[in-house]
């Protein structure tokens, strides 16, 4: 009599898995990339000993930006090759990347375009968030419909920069649309007069190390902005995610809202968390590196960013990847930049540092449970932009995107091991304990003990619907 074959293809044995509602021991078994049954004593053709670790879904980082054109000779240090890769080490099977449309350019154009250059490189899956920088009629009336009903439903609009920034009337109108369609607006609040207004001083005060980045943009400039997104959502009855929140006055703006009973979203990142405005103060050009807005701020703000976390402010942690060298003219070493902040790359890389550094300042030191921990890096991200229960959670039928965490690896991190396009992390040197020991993409290991084992364009684009 022959034996029956194992019922999976894959089974992950003896872990304890954490979803952002429960802990439980069992197995897993994989059939055709998706998770296809929880219980005791599976067998599949393949086995993961889980043994000791934490079985987890696997991130999901919405809030990336990657092959970004990003101002003349400039170039972003990532591609999606390098971006995803990047990803999959730092234990994430999932990254929204933003389509930006560019000026006098279509946003379908911008769609195709990043399409185009997603093809075949990704090693965990992607689905595109929409930047619009150009909110036309036929943007407004036809284009954005059309983008939503095609799985792009989420779009970010800025608030400050030149070329980038609309104004509220155009916030407004983008915003009706949002509620036509049902989509999610994304707002990068900063009140660009006032940073334009203190740029301009600092610079006629001869004051242009980038660490007067930091006092170019002050904690004023995001709550004020912050306040005026959120009134102007309530306006239009849409609901609105503030992404990378920095400070504790933008955050009770967001709580305010919130306990208004109004629908407004929050996220902040990994950099409000471990680094302050302090870290600008490198000598010659250093503090380049720590160039992101907003800006990093004090211990005070990261304490409330730390709150937002705890309390249900923040759904979301995002590492707001936005990679460019240090040591490169086309990168923070611009010539420009150096006779001014002001033309200094903005940006900073974090998308396979974001994880490990929520696990071992939080989980490990105590600051949120690891219910918290999946939640705030990969349920809330996929309930908030669409992709759930396909992605974000472990449950039957879900696809399997799981990292499996070893909660006692202690390793100090170092740029080398994250395997970005940047030359440098602005984590450099931070004691982590807990690491993600493998990450596995629809049931396919794409990284195992800091080593890549996934195929470049095994990542698909997943379109959403919210
Ligand atoms: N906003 C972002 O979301 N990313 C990088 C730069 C910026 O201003
Ligand atoms: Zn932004
Ligand atoms: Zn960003």
């Amino acid at each position: 009599m022959s034996e029956r074959p194992p019922a999976f293809d894959l089974v992950v044995r003896n872990g304890r898995i954490a979803t952002a509602a429960d802990v439980f021991a069992c197995d897993i078994g994989i059939r055709d990339g998706r998770i296809a049954a929880l219980g005791e004593g599976l067998a599949g053709r393949e086995e993961i000993d889980a043994t000791g670790k934490w079985v987890l879904p696997g991130g999901i980082d919405s809030h990336v930006h990657i092959s970004q054109p990003s101002g003349e000779g400039i170039v972003m240090a990532d591609d999606f090759a390098s971006a995803t890769r990047s990803a999959a080490l730092g234990g994430n099977t999932t990254v929204l990347p933003f389509c930006m449309q560019e000026s006098g350019t279509t946003l379908r154009s911008a769609v195709s375009a990043y399409h185009a250059k997603a093809e075949g490189e990704c090693y965990v899956d992607v689905s595109f968030h929409l930047i619009i920088t150009d909110p036309s009629e036929s943007v407004l009336g036809q284009e954005l419909p059309a983008l939503v009903a095609d799985g792009y439903p989420s779009f970010k609009v800025f608030m400050t920069y030149e070329g980038l920034a609309l104004t509220d009337r155009q916030i407004l109108e983008v915003m009706e649309v949002a509620r036509q369609t049902r989509a999610l607006v994304m707002v990068h609040a900063e009140n660009y007069d006032i940073i334009r207004f203190l740029t301009d001083r600092l610079e006629q005060d001869g004051r242009t190390a980038p660490r007067y980045h930091a006092a170019s943009r002050p904690i004023i400039a995001e709550r004020e902005a912050t306040s005026r997104a959120i009134s102007l959502a309530e306006l239009s009855d849409v609901p609105l995610m503030v992404v990378h929140v920095s400070n504790r006055e933008a955050m009770e703006e967001i709580r305010r809202a919130q306990a208004k009973g109004l629908k407004i979203l929050g996220e902040t990142c990994p950099q409000y968390l471990v680094l302050t405005a302090a870290d600008l103060d490198g000598l010659n050009m250093e503090g380049a590196k720590y160039v992101c807005s907003p800006p990093p701020r004090d211990p005070a703000s990261q304490e409330a960013c730390w709150e937002g976390l705890q309390q249900g402010v923040f759904a979301t942690f995002s590492s707001d990847h936005c990679p460019f060298r240090y040591d490169d003219p086309q990168g923070k070493l611009t010539p420009k930049g150096r006779t001014s902040f002001r033309w200094v790359p903005n940006g900073i890389p974090g998308v396979g540092a974001r994880l490990p550094i929520l696990f071992s300042e939080g989980v490990v030191k105590g600051r949120i449970d690891i219910n918290r921990f999946v939640a705030v890096t990969a349920t809330n991200h996929a309930k908030v932009y669409g992709l759930y229960p396909k992605k974000g959670t472990i449950a039957v039928g879900a696809d399997a995107d799981i990292a499996i965490w070893d909660p006692e690896l202690t390793r100090t991190l170092t740029h080398d091991a994250l395997q970005d396009g940047s030359d440098y992390t602005p984590y450099e040197g931070m004691e982590i304990t807990g690491w993600p020991v493998l990450t596995m993409v629809r049931g396919r290991v794409v990284a195992r003990d800091g080593v890549l084992t996934g195929a470049k364009g095994f990542g698909q684009h997943v379109p959403r619907r919210l």
